[in-house]
């Protein structure tokens, strides 16, 4: 009679799935928690201990831990020494596991004390699910609800052939691996907290980054392609991401995301982050092209639309307020063919117009996150290089004007300073080298990834054609030389905001004297490669 040891914390679908098991002919093994499902199910089933002749202990530290299950899992029966040694030592093979692990992420991510949290790693779990695994040419290893019905049918129509063994074999490394990462990271996270809370006073700036990489991501959905069509793809996630992150958004409406898609909407989610008073974005590529802050969302969306409407042919648009159905109008009129709309929410009314026109309908994705505008943690970014990664605290310093140093002969108007707090927050956002000019909180050019600043300075400039003039200039890193002042001079604007910190920055002062422009250095550089 074959056997099967069943050991879940999760038990959603467990009582069928056993049932089915006993149906083709297995006898059951099982514990403490999961045996008394079993038989409050009406089910026949070993205990554990009837099978090891130990009790569990430890308070079930000590449960499965024992060569009765593992010699069980491990012995090849093909070999005559293995079968000699488990005839000698009593020990019967154990043909198919069916394990879910202890709920640690969950237990972690509560932020549960330390002492709780460690009681909520599984040891037995993943060491079941490690020695079924590695005998998968005997031993069928579930880990996951979901598999429950496949492996019912297989095992009804006749049993689960090699191949079937060896990728539920691959998934329960991929299970453990993951859940050992989790708690790797778990470690590291608890050694960097007691070493802030020793060493007081260092700031997040000077502590060392962590020696290992957390948490662990699970594939969400494979994607279409990547970047491009002979590219594959797929998104995944945290476990546990946060409200305000791109992992959370909901698709409302329209046709599947692409990889793309996820990498300009989660640009266009940082964006709008950095307004309070209502505002849009609007990108393609990761560059705003447009982006406009108003008290009157509608108008907010025409003036950021209005900076550069042929660019936002086929962008993303975002918005930091729920979608009524006055903007929703606005957008059907003004917007042409648009990709992705993210907002922190639509209205119902809003949700109807924007799927019922004939421009919108089908294929237009609406993103909705209600957490966009939440606090967040700082976060990790990280980014392939050919061997290794590239690992850095997310650009996610809020821009802060109280840090900002004056240094023209000029101070900036009220209306000046208006706009350079505007330029500061988009320039961040845009790819560097780059140059933002803004008129009335409205982007009116913007210049981005060029080699050279002075490039930039230009493309902006040629992007405003004129409405620039009295406005601000952002400039995400310092000017190497004066040239870049005398452009944005040229453009019009009447104020810069830089970080500061060349050489040269006493040319680049000079510079914005001469023309009477106000500059003022943040301190802060916002590279963004
Ligand atoms: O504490 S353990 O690491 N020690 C063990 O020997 C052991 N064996 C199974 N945890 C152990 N388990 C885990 O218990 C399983 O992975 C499963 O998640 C859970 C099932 O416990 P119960 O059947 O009592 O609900």
């Amino acid at each position: 009679m074959p056997r099967a040891l069943l050991s879940v914390t999760d038990k959603t679908g467990l009582a069928d799935f056993a049932a089915g098991l006993v149906e083709v002919g297995y006898e059951l093994i099982s514990t403490g928690g999961t045996l008394r499902h079993l038989r409050d199910a009406g089910l026949p089933a070993l205990g554990i201990e009837e099978v090891t002749g130990f009790p569990e202990m430890l308070d079930g530290r000590v449960k499965t831990l024992h060569p009765k299950v593992h010699g069980g899992l491990l012995g090849r029966t093909d070999l005559p020494e293995h079968a000699a040694a488990m005839a000698e030592h009593d020990i019967q093979p154990i043909d198919l596991v069916c394990v879910n692990l202890y709920r640690f992420e969950e237990a972690a991510a509560k932020g549960l004390p330390e002492a709780e949290t460690v009681e909520q790693i599984d040891i037995g779990g993943p060491s079941m699910l490690r020695s079924a695994a590695k005998n998968y040419e005997r031993v069928a290893v579930v880990t996951d609800a979901e598999q429950y019905d496949d492996v019912l049918a297989k095992l009804k129509a006749g049993g689960l052939s090699v191949d079937d063994r060896r990728i539920l074999a691959a998934s329960a490394f991929a299970t453990t691996a993951a859940y050992d990462a989790a708690i790797a990271g778990w470690f590291v996270e608890q050694t960097a907290d007691a070493d802030a809370d020793e060493e007081a006073g260092e700031t997040a700036d000077d502590a060392a980054f962590p020696a290992r990489l957390s948490p662990s991501f699970e594939k969400r959905t494979d994607l279409p392609y990547g970047e491009n069509p002979h590219q594959r793809a797929a998104f995944f996630v945290e476990p546990h991401p946060g409200p305000e992150t791109l992992a959370a958004a909901e698709q409302l409406h329209g046709k599947g995301l692409s990889y793309n898609n996820l990498l300009d909407l989660d640009a266009a989610r940082a964006l709008i982050r950095e307004f309070d008073a209502p505002a849009c974005a609007v990108l393609k590529h990761t560059n705003p092209c447009g982006c406009a802050e108003h008290e009157d969302p509608v108008t907010a969306f025409q003036r950021a639309y209005a900076g550069d409407p042929v660019s936002a042919f086929g962008s993303i648009i975002a918005v930091n307020r729920p979608v009524t159905a006055a903007l929703a109008e606005a957008i059907c009129e003004t917007a042409g063919f648009v990709e992705a709309l993210l907002a922190p929410g639509f209205d119902d009314d809003a949700l109807d117009l924007l799927t019922s026109r004939p421009v919108w309908k089908k294929n237009v994705r609406l993103m909705s996150l209600p957490g966009l505008l939440d606090a967040a943690p700082v976060t990790t970014d990280l980014r392939r290089v050919s061997g290794g990664l590239l690992v850095q605290d997310r650009d996610e310093a809020a821009v802060d004007p109280a840090e900002w140093e004056c240094k023209t002969d000029r101070q900036p108007t009220a209306a000046e300073r208006a706009d350079l707090i505007f330029a500061q927050r988009v320039v961040k956002h845009l790819k560097s080298n780059a140059i933002c000019y803004v008129k009335d909180r409205q982007l009116v050019g913007a210049g981005a990834g060029q080699m050279s600043r002075l490039d930039s300075a230009k493309i902006a400039a040629e992007k405003a054609d004129g409405r620039a003039a009295g406005g601000a200039c952002g400039s995400d890193a310092f000017f190497p030389f004066r040239d870049g002042v005398d452009a944005a001079a040229a453009a019009g604007v009447t104020a810069i905001v830089q970080p500061g910190g060349s050489k040269r920055d006493d040319e680049a002062i000079a510079a914005a004297n001469e023309h009477g422009l106000a500059m003022l250095f943040t301190g802060r550089r916002h590279f963004r490669h």
